[in-house]
């Protein structure tokens, strides 16, 4: 075992908590959707039990109508903003926040299914990933096609650029009436030029009071909440999420779920390719119901649109115009957003992020581009072994960025280097 693999599992093995594993110790102390997943990525090769009870514990936290939410507070933890009095949601069992994060855990729990081979696994998430994919079909779809959500922390990508018009559409103090909130975050000044503006924290918050004064009502929410945007990673994820449930339905001999869950994949591509393609930026973007407009940023986002397999093969030749001419020219692939205000060092305005460097390398295998998908592994594990398992770098310099010892990172490095 190399010495980067062996702290990596060590990372893994403190933060791991009773049944599920933090993103990190000193930045978010509670159980993350997304997180999980990927963390199950990386665990299934080194303890599968472990894997396995990742993906059951954060099923554990599903609403009763399939929502799986962002961040299920299983026990008291200090030092993160806003915790669960300041959501006032959840089930009987368990304090959750009141939105939810892309469906990665369908892919995580088919990756978790194909190393372990354990059917009985498969057969126990069957139920619970077709139950949160119907959600977001019944709940999250004007279109029964492409899905939406009603706020940037669900897209994961919480600072975008992409998100900044549909911010800037509305006033805070009209959404919330007390807008008064401390900050944890910002745990150094270094932190405080790598996170989040105020400007961003101000709308963050107000939605969330907004969505707490309605009890999370989702049609309540339908009409008066000013984000509702079909995001393009989200629905990439998802897209990919059907054809991975229709997947595991298909191994176990259910042949008309599994046909249900193909067209499902079908229709939201199609949904996608018709209202989320870009032919001037070369990628696909996300779509503003409120404002009914697009969003039009060249995020990595757009990029990921190959994990879902959504490009066509005519988009997918602009498409890798567009990464190799504006992602791929810096010295560690890739960017998170390139374009007017990028930020190198900040979130999600600039810096490099392993688990969308994993989504692409991912999708762009799909495609046969292998040179590319390896250009981007490459980086990725040098900015890893170079610099610790950083949470995201400076794709000019290698720097790392935000949180150390960070759990994705360290899980989806035991996953390249295996
Ligand atoms: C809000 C946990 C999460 C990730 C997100 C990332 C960041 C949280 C925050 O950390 O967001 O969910 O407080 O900044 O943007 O993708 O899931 O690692």
């Amino acid at each position: 075992m190399t010495d980067r693999r062996e702290q990596a599992v060590a990372i893994l093995r403190e933060n791991r908590h009773e049944g599920y594993t933090i993103p990190s110790s000193t930045l978010y102390p509670y159980q993350w959707n997304w997180d999980s997943a990927f963390i199950a990525v990386g665990l299934a090769h080194v303890d599968e039990a472990a894997a396995k009870q990742e993906l059951r514990t954060l099923l554990d936290a599903m609403w009763p109508n399939g929502m799986v939410p962002q961040i299920a507070f299983w026990a008291d933890a200090e030092g993160y903003f806003p915790g669960p009095d300041e959501w006032e949601a959840g089930t009987d069992e368990v304090a959750t926040s009141g939105i939810t994060q892309p469906p990665m855990l369908v892919p995580a729990a088919r990756r978790v299914y194909e190393v372990t081979s354990d059917d009985a696994f498969r057969d126990e998430m069957l139920p619970l990933l077709d139950q949160h994919l119907s959600w977001w079909v019944d709940e999250r779809s004007f279109d029964g096609d492409t899905v939406y959500v009603r706020h940037p922390w669900a897209t994961g990508m919480d600072d975008s650029p992409a998100w900044v018009p549909v911010l800037e559409s509305f006033d805070p103090a009209d959404i919330a009436t007390n807008l008064d909130y401390a900050r944890k975050d910002r745990k150094s000044a270094d932190l405080s030029e790598q996170r989040p503006t105020d400007w961003d924290y101000d709308r963050y918050v107000a939605l969330v009071r907004q969505g707490k004064a309605l009890d999370w009502d989702e049609s309540r929410l339908r009409e008066v909440c000013p984000f509702l945007v079909e995001d393009v990673l989200t629905n990439s994820i998802f897209v990919r999420a059907c054809d991975d449930l229709a997947a595991l339905y298909a191994g176990a001999g259910d042949e008309a779920k599994a046909d249900e869950w193909r067209r499902q994949a079908e229709h939201s591509r199609a949904g996608m390719r018709e209202r989320l393609w870009d032919e001037e930026l070369g990628t696909f973007v996300s779509y503003d119901r409120v404002n009914d407009r697009k969003l039009r940023v060249n995020s990595v986002a757009g990029l990921v649109s190959v994990f879902g397999e959504v490009p066509t093969n005519e988009q997918f030749g602009r498409l890798r115009e567009n990464l190799r001419e504006n992602f791929l020219d810096y010295d560690y692939a890739c960017p998170s957003y390139v374009g007017p205000d990028m930020d190198y060092d900040r979130y999600w305005r600039g810096p490099a992020w392993m688990n969308v460097n994993w989504l692409l390398a991912d999708g762009l295998r799909r495609y046969g581009a292998v040179d590319t998908a390896d250009r981007i592994e490459e980086d990725s594990l040098e900015l890893l072994e170079e610099e610790g398992f950083r949470e995201y770098f400076n794709p000019e310099t290698g720097a790392g960025r935000g949180s150390d010892r960070f759990s994705w990172s360290a899980a989806l490095y035991l996953d390249w280097a295996s």
